[in-house]
């Protein structure tokens, strides 16, 4: 694994449906990200915090929330996620709305067209976020991220990695899917999206769901984790802004990280929805940094 590791901050809630998220990459600092990662024996630059426009709060266009303001954020991190991988270091995106997984991944996609990677995309999520403009019920770009990854959004967010789709639905695993609108439901089936929910891992387990998750990966696979904190059950993880119940607990999300980590194929990472706002005096900054310690090994002691 690459041991040289690149903190990218995204500091904005543009596409989500609460404010809050903007604050983010500041919390995942103060439960000590920097620190935990260096005490794993990487090498850790905190790039600081990426700027674009202000939330405007307004109403959605055309079945969009503040498209331009998305766009503007997205192309921003596309160019920084894209500049650490060409510089051979893991970006770490410290966000911010999961709508800016279209910029980190429509990055990550680019840098593994360059380099003749295959591209393995694992999204953590109580939601399937793959919303279209029509299926929307809410018009919140954090919805829609994946769909516009596959090509179905508007041109200028399906277009910043420079190739259209960015990625094949695939690539792409969903693990911990609680929460998926009607028409949203129809369409995850009909790409073919494979999908772990809460329900597969209730009766399998979530050895079961990572063990298929991870499977048919090969040491020309570059693995890219999009973690929703929302992924995680409300219990552990109050400070997001669409809490949804009966999500992963702390030793099924343990498993699912610890899982991830013995590939040794991750190769870039996303935090995204953390909203200090709503969190418990910062409790799920720290549940996310502890998680995000067992994605570099933390518990590996015993094994290798
Ligand atoms: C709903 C929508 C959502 C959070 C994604 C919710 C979307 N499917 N919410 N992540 N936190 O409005 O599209
Ligand atoms: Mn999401
Ligand atoms: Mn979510
Ligand atoms: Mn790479």
């Amino acid at each position: 694994m690459n041991r040289h590791i690149s903190l990218i901050g995204a500091p904005t809630d543009i596409g989500a449906g609460s404010r809050g998220a903007s604050m983010g990459p500041e919390a995942l600092r103060v439960a000590g990200i920097h620190h935990v990662l260096q005490s794993h024996g990487l090498e850790v630059r905190d790039t600081g915090n990426l700027s674009g426009p202000n939330n405007p709060w307004q109403p959605p266009v055309n079945g969009y929330r503040h498209l331009p303001e998305v766009t503007a954020w997205n192309r921003s991190l596309h160019d920084a996620v894209y500049a650490e991988l060409q510089d051979g270091r893991m970006p770490i995106v410290l966000g911010g709305d999961h709508c800016l997984g279209i910029g980190s991944i429509s990055a990550v996609a680019r840098h593994c067209r360059d380099t003749g990677k295959k591209l393995r995309v694992l999204w953590l999520d109580a939601h399937a976020d793959f919303n279209t403009n029509t299926l929307t019920p809410s018009g919140n770009i954090h919805g829609m991220p994946v769909a516009c990854l596959c090509g179905f959004g508007p041109q200028e967010l399906i277009e910043i990695g420079g190739h259209v789709p960015a990625i094949s639905p695939k690539w792409v695993r969903q693990i911990g899917i609680r929460s998926v609108d009607e028409g949203e439901k129809r369409f995850v089936h009909e790409q073919n999206i494979e999908v772990f929910d809460m329900r597969y891992i209730d009766e399998m387990g979530m050895r079961s769901a990572m063990e298929l998750a991870l499977a048919l990966m090969d040491s020309n696979t570059h693995l890219h984790v999009s973690f929703d904190v929302d992924f995680l059950d409300p219990d552990i993880a109050p400070g997001v802004g669409t809490t949804v119940r009966g999500g992963p607990t702390y030793r099924e999300a343990q498993l699912c990280m610890e899982m991830i980590a013995d590939t040794g194929r991750m190769g870039s990472l996303d935090v995204f929805e953390l909203n200090p706002a709503l969190d418990e005096r910062n409790r799920t900054a720290e549940v996310a940094v502890d998680l995000i310690e067992s994605l570099f090994g933390k518990s590996t002691l015993m094994r290798k």
